[in-house]
């Protein structure tokens, strides 16, 4: 017993490692969602790709580094209703 209660705090530890990047991006996703409605315009979208690329998010640095925004936002958005929302933003990996 003893093993276990000093391996729990190493797996708790692992296991919050390891879904901390997914909580990142949800939290980006709220502080850039301005109004609130729970997708991203354009600007919130710049402002959401801002913060992933900061957070160390490669896909996100080269949008960013190029300045492509709105191409990026063209492809993320599939529905074409000019914001993107969680589930468009899942294929974002
Ligand atoms: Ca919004
Ligand atoms: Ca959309």
């Amino acid at each position: 017993m003893a093993f276990i209660r000093t391996m729990l705090p190493v797996i708790a530890l692992a296991m919050s490692a390891g879904i901390a990047p997914a909580m990142a991006q949800q939290e980006l996703f709220l502080s850039a969602d301005a109004n609130g409605d729970t997708t991203l315009d354009k600007m919130e979208f710049r402002t959401f790709i801002d913060g992933l690329a900061q957070s160390g998010k490669p896909i996100a640095q080269k949008i960013k580094a190029a300045g492509r925004y709105n191409m990026a936002f063209g492809r993320i958005d599939k529905n074409r209703d000019g914001v993107v929302s969680p589930d468009e933003l899942s294929a974002l990996k």
